[in-house]
């Protein structure tokens, strides 16, 4: 299946607002200059109109794909009952051309209130993620399954740790002291990606026109589910709006996860201590 958006392509007839008018019709591309020199403009009631136009398809160009997620069939409490759609990672993969190289970012996932915020994050290939702990207490961060296996050791409240990942994949993260924190990093080969918000929307920002793969993922969705509703997609100069792409969590059980020795958490051993750790 191929979603495809119509390109906006609407032409007025200029006014007969002079010159300045006329240059305005020309213009390319908005660029700071030209949002000043439109606001300017504007002021005239002959050619506001005439800006309102030129604004419009200027900022379809930009080529943002964006959409709207809902999660269904889930057992989770907050999606039942606020909607909360967030967390849901959608991605774009060239797919007649290879994927370019992203410059390296870096991301926070803070330690807070023995929890990861945020629950989900997307980097592109190459990029870092800081783990600032906010906490009183000592946290660690580790993953030992899937994606990228790391483990930046026990570290101290109000100091950071950083990781940066070189492997495309979905990293699952746990802290070694706190069984009921985890996290998801997603890392993925492309530029264009997005994270949806607790409405279900995303948007993914200035992606060139051509074709593409879309991924999916959700932590909560069946591998299964989540091929099925991949699509091949061809995006125009300027940009789309794809339909609602609903994910079903049909078939999750929720599994407690072990520590990063593989065994289980030591019970009531998870309110802030950790062997060797020096007291508070
Ligand atoms: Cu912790």
């Amino acid at each position: 299946m191929i979603w495809l958006s119509p390109t906006f392509s609407r032409r007025l007839n200029s006014s007969d607002c002079g010159a300045a008018c006329q240059a305005a019709w020309r213009l390319p591309t908005v660029t700071r200059a030209d949002w000043q020199s439109a606001r300017r403009l504007a002021t005239c009631p002959t050619i506001r109109q005439t800006v309102l136009f030129l604004l419009l398809p200027a900022i379809a160009l930009a080529g943002s794909v964006s959409g709207e997620v809902e999660l269904t069939n889930s057992k989770d409490a907050a999606v039942r009952k606020h909607r909360d759609y967030s967390g849901v990672v959608i991605w774009l993969e060239p797919a007649d051309r290879a994927s370019p190289a992203s410059p390296p970012k870096r991301v926070e996932m803070l330690q807070k209130e023995k929890t990861f915020v945020p629950h989900v994050v997307a980097i592109a290939l190459g990029g870092t993620v800081d783990f600032p702990n906010l906490d009183p207490i000592f946290h660690n961060a580790f993953s030992n399954f899937s994606g990228q296996p790391f483990d930046i050791g026990l570290y101290a409240p109000k100091t950071s740790r950083a990781m940066t990942f070189k492997h495309p994949g979905i990293v699952r993260v746990f802290c070694n002291i706190h069984s009921t924190m985890s996290a998801i990093i997603a890392v993925v080969n492309t530029p264009w990606f997005a994270v949806s918000v607790s409405s279900g929307k995303y948007n993914i920002p200035s992606v060139p026109a051509g074709e593409y793969h879309l991924r999916i993922f959700h932590e909560r969705a069946m591998p299964e589910n989540l091929r099925f509703l991949e699509r091949r997609i061809i995006v125009p100069e300027s940009g789309m709006a794809l339909p609602l792409i609903s994910i079903s969590e049909t078939g999750f059980i929720p599994a407690p996860h072990m520590n990063k020795y593989g065994k289980d958490y030591p019970l009531g051993g998870s309110e802030g201590t950790y062997p060797g750790a020096p007291k508070q």
